[in-house]
């Protein structure tokens, strides 16, 4: 067998994932990549970053461009992750809007389906969380769902099962054009290591609370470091709530449910830098920072400009 030709040309492009807040986009992406490059959980507005991650084939490289869900934002976070999410739609070759078949399509949806189709772009529906009972029939969700806007092509799947997987990649490879590929092909993610470790760490913190305590819940890293003589990687970081009763809930009584985040960011670090961590959390109180322009670019939240 000869090595491959890095110059060879095959279906290349990049392929925005859309939708609502908890449609299944990142859980989508981290099925196709085969690893865990987005974070995950059970609330809505879980994505704040735009993220790139790499999916590679023998005669494809689809980069897939993960964004914040669309909602209608009430606060300057909401907007600044909406105009991210929106930004995305342009200069992609492909926009996959990603709808939670179990749900009923709603007027979010709608809203949604009018920017897609309003991109240059090919537009692939792709329906999602097909293991999961849904309360109508199953043909008459994607006639809806079918209507949002004009797609090339409609595709049904389980990012959980893993069901159909390979259907995305077909539908999505057929509409890319011929042409290098963009990146490296072990490569999975364009994010910098300390964003990573921050969202590792507040994806904890949403799976553990509920109400307003994750959309208020921003981290930092503020310091990180590796040391060889005991291959122990040091992180020092920053949990932002926005109110004195939220830092309450995240530190837990007796520090219980700190404990509980830092325990669990710690392993999931460990397995991504495979090292040992050393991981030392503290909880600060920011009043209303969702509505400082300086905060949310501080945390790198949307474009992070
Ligand atoms: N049963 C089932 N659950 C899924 C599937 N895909 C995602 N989920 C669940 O749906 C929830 C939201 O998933 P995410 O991937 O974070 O959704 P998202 O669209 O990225 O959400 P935002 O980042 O908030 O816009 C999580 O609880 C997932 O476990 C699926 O195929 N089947
Ligand atoms: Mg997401």
């Amino acid at each position: 067998m000869t090595a491959a030709d890095p110059m060879q040309e095959v279906r290349s492009g990049f392929v925005a994932l859309v939708g609502r807040p908890n449609a299944g986009k990142s859980t989508l992406v981290n099925a196709l990549v085969g690893s865990k490059v987005a974070i995950v959980s059970d609330k809505p507005q879980t994505t704040r970053h735009r993220l790139r991650a790499i999916v590679d084939t023998e005669d494809a490289q689809i980069v897939l461009v993960d964004t914040p869900g669309l909602h209608k934002p009430h606060d300057a976070l909401g907007e600044e992750l909406n105009r991210s999410a929106l930004m995305a739609l342009r200069d992609v070759d492909v926009v996959a809007m990603v709808v939670d078949l179990s749900a009923p399509v709603g007027g979010g949806d709608r809203w949604v389906g009018e920017h897609v189709a309003a991109t240059d772009a090919k537009r692939v529906l792709v329906l999602t969380k097909a293991d999961l009972p849904s309360d109508r029939p199953i043909e008459k969700r994607i006639a809806d769902a079918s209507a949002l806007a004009p797609f090339d092509d409609v595709v049904v799947l389980s990012a959980k099962e893993g069901f159909n997987l390979e259907g995305f990649t077909a539908a999505v490879s057929a509409l890319l054009p011929m042409g290098p590929r963009f990146f490296p092909r072990e490569m999975t993610s364009d994010q910098p290591e300390e964003v990573v470790i921050a969202e590792l760490i507040r994806e904890k913190v949403l799976w553990h609370t509920r109400d307003e305590v994750p959309h208020s819940v921003g981290a930092v890293i503020d310091d990180l470091r590796y040391d060889e003589d005991n291959d122990t990687t040091t992180v020092h970081a920053t949990i932002f709530v926005e109110r004195d009763s939220q830092q309450g809930i995240v530190v837990g009584s007796g520090g219980s449910m700190i404990k509980r985040i830092g325990t669990e960011a710690r392993k999931d670090l460990e397995t991504l830098l495979g090292t040992k961590v050393y991981l030392d959390l503290a909880v600060r109180v920011k009043k209303d920072w969702r509505s400082d322009g300086a905060m949310i670019k501080r945390f790198g939240y949307g474009e992070g400009l």
